[in-house]
């Protein structure tokens, strides 16, 4: 079997929210996120994440199993309102120094900090203000960017201005089953995509101000697809698919985030609703919008089968009793090879799978141990197909699984577990998984076989 490059960098991945609990401690401001867990009706069980892992306090185990399965990067984030409580640019020091602690013991321990500066905890502050439908929160974003960058130059030397602006406009303000929990209209949507695009152009300038050296992304998540077979045909049918914008689903591509951003024009809408809306985008937003990153994160998790069609593609039904994960997301890994393939052609720049994983029924077995086959046979797939998209020359350079432990998912509260370290929420205590010692192995061999 062949092996991922030796430079390939494994790696693993969390957020803010879903981990670290205690926002508001040590001068820390409360988020959007907190405010909506604390809402009733917004989250299974109504769970919240005042706790969650209490990665706050316990960080430094986290950081200790990671040196133990031998990841060489960890893409974490920061919670924005801990450092910028009002979002106004009045520095919370406090809230810096317990990323520093995070940046200084992974530097310590080998391994190389992958910071991710927003990941869907608003300060509540800035939402007051009127949140992502205003443009005086990309400017705020720009600034606490800038702040970051400045604060750990030398340290940190890989950036994520945003993560999976996808979801912020889709589950927040369209479907409104994510905070801040708004069903806006389409205008209004499409002004919190173009905020958080603008917001992306200013981290992104912010940040390269600050630090020449800093080597800066943005994580972005989509509908993608795979063929049916390996004709020429099916190919293009899967590519096309891929980039194609249903009306109804725009929001959940990367084209409308990363054309904008990396090639510096919006996809093709004329005749649709959305024509208008991008008509009225200004030339001084345009420039803003259009920062070539110098890298770009993929989150994939599953896709579509296409064939060849009439219409120029068709979606192949997925057959009764479909392979499944516990959240029911279908289990196709032939994303990880064409879906990565087509992106990189689309978007030429150097890549990351910033997440990938699943979620499964773990618990603790009778010997202690959390015996989590589904993610093993998962992620030995999803991998083997991830290695035939690098052998076939996509420029892909690491891989972050998600996630490291087990944590807050969003509106499922923690009925979901994506961790390989498993979480015994009513201690805390971490128990690695079988597929931690699984991944470990193939971080030693660079081969992720069975
Ligand atoms: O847990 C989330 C993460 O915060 C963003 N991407 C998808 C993951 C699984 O749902």
């Amino acid at each position: 079997m062949t092996k991922f490059p030796k430079d390939f960098l494994w790696g693993a991945a969390s957020s803010a929210y879903q981990i670290e609990g205690f926002s508001t401690a040590d001068g820390g401001g409360k988020s959007i996120w907190d405010t909506f867990s604390h809402t009733p009706g917004k989250v299974a069980n109504g769970d919240n994440g005042d706790i969650a892992c209490d990665a706050y306090h316990r960080w430094a185990e986290d950081i200790a199993l990671m040196k133990e399965l031998g990841v060489k990067a960890y893409r974490f984030s920061t919670s924005w309102a801990r450092v910028d409580p009002n979002a106004d640019g009045s520095w919370n020091m406090a809230g810096a120094a317990y990323y520093d602690k995070i940046v200084d013991a992974c530097l310590e321990a080998g391994i190389e900090p992958y910071m991710t500066l927003y990941h869907w905890e608003l300060p509540q502050a800035a939402e007051d203000r009127g949140g992502w439908q205003a443009e005086e929160t990309a400017y705020a974003f720009g600034r606490f960017a800038g702040f970051m960058a400045a604060h750990f130059r030398g340290r940190v030397k890989h950036y994520f201005t945003l993560n999976e602006p996808q979801c912020t406009t889709s589950l927040g303000y369209q479907q409104g089953v994510h905070a801040p929990g708004l069903k806006l209209s389409l205008k209004k949507q499409f002004r919190v995509h173009l905020h958080q695009m603008m917001a992306h152009g200013l981290a992104q300038r912010a940040i390269r101000q600050a630090d020449p050296e800093a080597i800066i992304g943005i994580a972005s998540t989509g509908n993608l697809c795979y063929p049916a077979t390996e004709t020429p045909a099916d190919i293009a049918a899967a590519r096309q698919a891929s980039f194609a914008t249903a009306e109804d689903n725009w929001i959940f591509t990367h084209q409308w985030l990363l054309d904008p951003i990396v090639l510096g024009k919006f996809p093709d809408c004329a005749g649709t609703a959305l024509e208008p809306l991008v008509k009225k985008v200004t030339p001084e937003q345009m420039a803003l919008i259009h920062t070539v990153p110098d890298i770009l994160g993929y989150n994939i998790y599953n896709g579509h089968e296409v064939k060849a069609g009439s219409q120029g593609f068709e979606f192949v039904p997925k057959y009764p009793g479909f392979p499944r994960t516990a959240l029911k997301w279908p289990v196709t890994p032939e994303v990880l090879d064409w879906g990565v393939r087509f992106l990189n052609e689309r978007y030429p720049l150097p890549c990351y799978i910033t997440e990938n994983g699943l979620s499964c029924n773990d618990r603790i077995y009778l010997d202690g141990q959390v015996h989590d086959v589904e993610r093993i046979d998962f992620l030995a797939r999803y991998l083997q197909c991830l290695r035939r998209a690098v052998e076939n020359g996509a420029d892909v350079r690491g891989y972050f699984h998600w996630a490291l432990t087990d944590n807050f998912e969003w509106h499922s509260g923690y009925t979901e577990r994506f961790g390989i370290v498993f979480i015994d929420y009513p201690t805390g205590r971490r128990i690695p998984k079988d597929s931690f010692r699984w991944y470990q192995t193939v971080i030693r061999s660079g081969c992720p076989d069975f």
